[in-house]
């Protein structure tokens, strides 16, 4: 029998209070929400300071998400939000992690705290170290640290048994470091979060034009003439993107949402920025709200597809922009006859939707030829994810709607500096062209063969093939799919060592040995042996900017990414052609490097240097399509959800509420949903709770069904919500022992945390 592992939140209830849906974001509330959690969590003289650089040209970019900032004009405020500000305070706390309070809380005791205990503990302020079999982590040297884990690596029997995972908030300098000592290390195994994320969005892209990024700028949502905003919720999760979308209409242009929820950031909004428009009702954001049932997308995009063909077949020349067809794009005919194979009567029930807002939706797309898509999560988790982005893209291929001012494709990021990441070379596979340019520059031989993505880690350290387990940021066990499962992986590892701000749970479920390393978070000063230095991020759009603290680091111990990785790579490579200990003297050093072996960052040093950074070459952007296979855009064939449910099974998808980032816990309400001091529950249609027998907060447990398969949650409380029937919501990371790890996306091998199957039991 396997040994239980208590690697899940425990099951514990807060005392849920339900209260009603507010109709309007942001506003007087979010402005206040935000200023008592940099009161409570920072203190009123620091927070001011550190409201007051917040993403301003001379300050640090907000760790809480990708979204740009604007290229010219700066808010005078500042150029924040309630969430960026809750993730600063977070980063910013008085409270502190000293190796005192690990000689009052063991590990074991921990592991029954919630997340929300874990984060509130504070920042943790000296390396500790846990020794095979011991209970409470003890204060380490960095030397000793570093030692340690070179030890251990080296011991390895191949390079390959150890996993360098990296979640997005690594700056490009220490990424681009990371990954070369990995490289020089002799592995390729460099999952990130980004294969929980966006790899769907990456994969769809450069199959389809050449790029794996989005085409759009920000300035493009001043030129838009209509926004589709599907399966993304960006009230919560990237809330200055509302500002864009109160541009796209004050100059005339729509708005579609897609989303199985009525998400009250996309409806209304009241923008943070405009202090007179905090009174009154707000600004409507949707013109036309798509209620979809989960995973119903690529039903939705083909009957759009079909109506469209449908129409143009009609009066030819009115809906198809033939001249970019022509000149730019590959697969037209093909796309247009596998169209034929669906019919909108059996794809139309995937949908939930009727055949006249379909309607509606496709006479706008075709009324318009200035359009952009913008998506996160919502279709990216799913078992067709890739599907559901290539379908987009079919639908601006046809009108030409890429390439040009106010049009394109936005896939919204997450993680403040992924993308940065991923162009510096964290990746498990990146292309022959990048590895070539990095062996030439330093000399050595990089390794060839693909690495594991995050999946592929969990299953090798599962099965005991992969034995150090190594994160720079991030939380491995609470983000990944399948906790109950990824606890045991990583439980099987002789050393797991962590790079952390704050504590949480991936600490407390731990190899044989395990290491905590922490390093100075992005609003504090970095001080190398050249004097303070300034780091540079990469956001959703592809410009690159410097970010530098002005916070003095919560503790003297604390080292920066780029010094740690450092200290791993003189501890651990008997051989190196790259001088490390310069390299940190001075970060110019490094990006010297970057410049020579990464496209687009000619005269880094200088162009980072300019208010506001600089744009990085974007072949989608510029109406080029010669990077794909075929050397044009390419329609594809795509396939909707094949999922089918029995009696008694829901769809449910895991989501964010607007108190967390990711698995970092700042409160317990989802205010926008109407749900205070409660994280265990399940949002369920009215009807559905009828015919199961439920009543508003009955505790229920969760049963997910995958192959033969079950898993389990228990204790939930059920909340009535509108959403539509047969699917469900619960949050992420509560949930995610539900997901099955085997249960992917193809292509991008994404864990389809969107789409679990599971059933409902009443206690
Ligand atoms: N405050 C805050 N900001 C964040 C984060 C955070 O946790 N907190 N996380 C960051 C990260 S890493 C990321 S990736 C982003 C995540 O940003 P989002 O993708 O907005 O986050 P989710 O909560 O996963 O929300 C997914 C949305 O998709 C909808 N959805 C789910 N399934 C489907 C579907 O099948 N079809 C359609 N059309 N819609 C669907 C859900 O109802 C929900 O509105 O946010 C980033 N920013
Ligand atoms: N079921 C389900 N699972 C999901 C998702 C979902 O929607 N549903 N979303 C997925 C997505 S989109 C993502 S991106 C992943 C996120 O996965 P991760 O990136 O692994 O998780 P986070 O919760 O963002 O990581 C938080 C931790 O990062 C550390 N940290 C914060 N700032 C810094 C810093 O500056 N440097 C360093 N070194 N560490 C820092 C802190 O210690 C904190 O505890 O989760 C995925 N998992
Ligand atoms: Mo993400």
């Amino acid at each position: 029998m396997t040994e239980e592992i208590n690697a899940q939140p425990p099951e514990k209830l807060t005392g849920i209070k339900l209260v009603k849906v507010p109709e309007t974001s942001v506003g007087i509330k979010a402005i206040k929400s935000a200023l008592t959690q940099i009161k409570d969590e920072v203190g009123v003289v620091k927070g001011i300071k550190l409201l007051k650089n917040l993403n301003q040209y001379d300050g640090f970019d907000c760790p809480g998400c990708a979204w740009p900032d604007p290229d010219a004009k700066r808010a005078f405020l500042a150029e924040y939000c309630e969430n960026g500000a809750k993730a600063v305070a977070e980063e910013a706390t008085k409270n502190k992690v000293s190796p005192q309070f690990f000689t009052t809380n063991s590990v074991s005791e921990m592991t029954k705290w919630s997340d929300y205990e874990l984060c509130k503990s504070g920042r943790i302020t000296h390396p500790m170290y846990l020794p095979e079999g011991k209970d409470y982590y003890e204060e380490i040297s960095w030397d000793d640290a570093f030692q340690l884990i070179g030890k251990e690596l080296n011991n390895l029997t191949s390079p390959d048994e150890a996993i360098f995972y990296t979640s997005g908030r690594t700056s490009n300098e220490a990424a681009f470091l990371y990954q070369l000592f990995v490289r020089q290390f002799g592995t390729n195994n460099l999952p990130d979060c980004s294969n929980m994320c966006h790899e769907s969005s990456g994969a769809a892209l450069t199959q389809t034009l050449g790029i794996g990024k989005g085409s759009v700028t920000l300035d493009d949502f001043n030129h838009a003439d209509l926004v589709i905003v599907i399966g993304q919720n960006p009230g919560t999760n990237h809330p200055r993107m509302l500002t864009a979308l109160g541009e796209t209409k004050k100059r005339g242009g729509k708005i579609i949402t897609v989303n199985p929820l009525p998400e009250v950031g996309l409806m209304n909004f009241k923008d943070p920025q405009n202090p007179l428009k905090w009174i009154g009702s707000g600004q409507e954001l949707t013109d036309l709200f798509l209620q979809i049932k989960i995973n119903g997308d690529v039903a939705l995009l083909k009957i759009i597809l079909k109506l469209m063909k449908e129409k143009e077949t009609e009066k030819p020349g009115t809906v198809f922009n033939h001249q970019f067809i022509k000149n730019k794009t590959k697969g037209l005919e093909n796309m247009l006859l596998d169209l034929d194979r669906y019919k909108i009567e059996d794809l139309l029930p995937q949908t939930g939707l009727s055949l006249d807002t379909i309607q509606k939706a496709t006479d706008m797309i075709i009324n318009n030829d200035k359009i952009i898509i913008c998506w996160a999560m919502g279709l990216t988790q799913h078992k067709n994810s890739v599907d559901n982005i290539r379908e987009l893209v079919n639908i601006l291929l046809l009108k030409g709607s890429i390439g040009k001012k106010g049009a394109g494709t936005c896939p919204v990021r997450g993680h403040s500096n992924v993308q940065g990441d991923r162009t510096m070379g964290i990746w498990e596979k990146m292309p022959t062209k990048f590895l070539d340019k990095l062996e030439e520059t330093f000399q050595f031989q990089s390794p060839r063969k693909h690495g594991f993505d995050v999946v592929e880690a969990i299953e090798a350290m599962h099965q005991k093939k992969a034995k150090i387990f190594f994160g720079m940021g991030g939380n491995f066990v609470s983000a990944t799919p399948d906790t109950t499962f990824t606890a045991k992986a990583l439980q099987n590892c002789d050393l797991t060592v962590h790079v952390s701000t704050k504590l949480n749970r991936s600490h407390l479920i731990h190899g044989k040995q395990a290491l905590i390393l922490p390093c100075l978070g992005r609003s504090e000063k970095d001080y190398q042996v050249s004097g303070a230095q300034f780091i540079s991020v990469e956001n959703s759009m592809g410009v690159v900017h410097s970010s530098q603290g002005h916070l003095e680091p919560v503790s003297k111990k604390l080292l920066s990414e780029p010094a740690i990785v450092v200290g791993l790579a003189n501890a651990t490579l008997k051989k190196t052609t790259v001088n490390w200990t310069k390299l940190i003297s001075n970060y110019d050093l490094i990006r010297n490097k970057i410049e020579k072996v990464i496209p687009g960052f000619k005269n880094y040093n200088k162009r980072v240097r300019q208010k506001g950074g600089f744009y990085l070459p974007n072949n989608a952007r510029d109406n080029n399509f010669k990077p794909t296979h075929t050397g044009k855009a390419n329609f594809t064939l795509n396939k909707p959800s094949d999922i089918e449910l029995k009696e008694n099974q829901f769809i449910m998808m895991t989501i964010r509420t607007h108190d967390q980032y990711n698995t970092t816990i700042y409160g317990l309400n989802d205010r926008y949903r109407g749900v205070l001091n409660e994280r265990r529950i399940i949002f369920m249609n009215a009807k559905d709770m009828k015919k199961q027998h439920l009543k508003s907060l009955d505790l229920v447990d969760l049963k997910s069904h995958f192959k033969d398969k079950e898993r389990f949650a228990k204790g939930f409380l059920v909340v009535a919500y509108d959403i539509p029937e047969q699917c469900t919501a619960t949050y992420f990371p509560e949930a995610n022992v539900l997901v099955p790890i085997t249960n992917v996306a193809h292509t991008s091998n994404t864990p389809a945390s969107k789409t679990v199957i599971i059933s409902i039991e009443k206690r």
